[in-house]
């Protein structure tokens, strides 16, 4: 999509630092950390957030979900745990229109889902 920031990272119109890619996903480090550890895992080809994944195809998604957990393997949250968060729609405060992941650790979570 030619106005979705999300996109314009994958092309590389608007600069990122890669920590992973493959044929479906592409990961990249938050411009705005939350954590020690925090990772977007975002599909290549654009849907607009959790509540369309339906429009996706399986290999996509599935492959979302194994880059999660690559990355935080190759980021060595593996001992430590993390969480994988997906915001979708207003109440969950989604800012950015392209299904993401955030992947982050590091530090201790909150006991909380709020
Ligand atoms: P959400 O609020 O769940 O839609 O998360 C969107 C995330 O995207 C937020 O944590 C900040 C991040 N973000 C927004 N713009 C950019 C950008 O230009 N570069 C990078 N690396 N991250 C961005």
């Amino acid at each position: 999509m030619t106005d979705c920031l999300f996109c314009k990272i994958i092309s590389g119109d608007i600069p990122s630092t890669k920590v992973y890619e493959d044929e479906y996903v592409y990961a990249f480090r938050d411009i705005n950390p939350q954590a020690p550890t925090h990772v977007l895992v975002i599909p290549k080809k654009h849907v607009s957030g959790m509540s369309a994944v339906d429009e996706m195809d399986d290999a996509s998604l599935a492959a979302c979900l194994r880059a999660c957990r690559l990355v935080a393997a190759q980021e060595g949250l593996n001992d430590g745990g993390y969480r994988v968060v997906s915001n979708c729609g207003d109440h969950a405060c989604q800012s950015v229109h392209h299904l993401h992941f955030h992947v982050l650790g590091g530090r201790q979570m909150a006991d909380t889902m709020a």
